[in-house]
């Protein structure tokens, strides 16, 4: 077995045991509901529709995946178990690839001009400083020179906390300290990483802001200086959500997209949690793709999202 052949094994049998308890109370679930049928009829679809909507799915994708059912199921009634979880898996996977234009999933860490600036957002406690840890260590690993910048400057520990992160991923951090001023931060951090010739630079920001306008004012000047010492920047805003709060995370998603011009989600916190459906939910009905999970609080926790695996991981192998 190759390299290349291991890192996925590994990184599926991460994620297997990451959405664990999301793919258990769906299996049993779906097992309830099926158990002694062989026949795909109505009765079945409304307990299958009702499944996806408790299982965070949403009620939008929900809908769509029970239509695409019906479609399949129309020619042939009489399926097993497994066949119906089959085909389950394969309209999920069919939906996210038509609903998600991002590119296969495969860390990229080939940008377009350097320094890349990634800008990290999001509300509070759902994972933007971890989260920007282990993607420090994974462009690290990929051989980048990466650099971190403390603009969360709201909470006294925030910029320690960043500060653990870079000496556990071994990368320089920028700081000014608590209560400085966060775009002069950002400054900094983009200045510094084009004066060092670094390939990435991340950023992390506050969660603490109360309303929309003040969110949009604080963002907006972080990025217009940003934009002032690198073209370009911020290259990547990625919205941290943390998907153990399900249908609130799709809430944060929506209320975030519409006001910042979000490139990308990342979804934490999936280990841990049953609310695992929400994934596909998101990711079905944002324009946004998600690019990252989060499947534990360790640095190697982070994965490149893979809709194809993440759907086998939560339904199971088919037996
Ligand atoms: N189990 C698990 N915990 C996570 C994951 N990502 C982050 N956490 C935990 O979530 C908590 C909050 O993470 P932080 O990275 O501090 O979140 P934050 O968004 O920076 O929080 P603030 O700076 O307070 O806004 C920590 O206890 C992390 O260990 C994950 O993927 N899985
Ligand atoms: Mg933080």
């Amino acid at each position: 077995m190759g390299l290349l052949d291991k890192l996925g094994l590994k990184k599926k049998e991460k994620l297997d045991k990451g959405v664990e308890k999301s793919r258990e109370s769906l299996l049993q679930k779906l097992g309830k509901t099926l158990a002694g049928k062989d026949k795909v009829d109505a009765a079945v679809l409304d307990e299958l529709e009702e499944i996806l909507i408790t299982s965070d799915v949403g009620v939008k994708t929900t809908i769509d995946i029970i239509n695409r059912i019906e479609v399949r199921v129309a020619k042939d009634k009489y399926m097993t178990q497994n066949e119906l979880n089959r085909i389950l898996r394969e309209e999920i996977v069919q939906l996210l690839k038509e609903s998600d234009q991002a590119k296969p999933a495969e860390f990229d860490a080939d940008f377009p001009t350097t320094p890349h600036i990634v800008l990290i957002v999001g509300v509070n406690g759902v994972g933007k400083t971890t989260t920007i840890g282990k993607l420090a260590h994974m462009y690290k690993i990929a051989g980048k020179e990466v650099l971190l910048g403390a603009a969360d400057t709201f909470r006294a520990a925030a910029v320690d906390q960043l500060k653990i992160w870079s000496e556990r991923a071994d990368v320089p951090i920028i700081q000014q300290g608590q209560n400085a001023d966060p775009a002069a931060v950002a400054y900094d951090t983009a200045a510094a990483a084009k004066s060092r010739d670094a390939d990435v630079a991340l950023i992390d920001t506050a969660g603490r802001l109360h309303n929309k306008k003040s969110l949009m004012d604080e963002l907006g000047k972080i990025k217009r200086v940003m934009g002032k010492v690198v073209d370009g920047a911020p290259h990547e805003v990625l919205l941290i959500l943390d998907a153990s709060t399900g249908q609130n995370a799709m809430q944060q998603a929506k209320a975030f997209t519409d006001v910042v011009d979000i490139t990308g989600l990342v979804l934490t916190k999936l280990d841990g949690t049953a609310k695992g459906g929400i994934v596909i939910g998101i990711s079905n009905e944002l324009n946004v793709p998600v690019k990252y999970i989060g499947v534990g609080e360790q640095i190697e926790d982070l994965q490149v999202f893979d809709r194809e695996m993440f759907v086998q991981a939560l339904f199971g192998e088919a037996a």
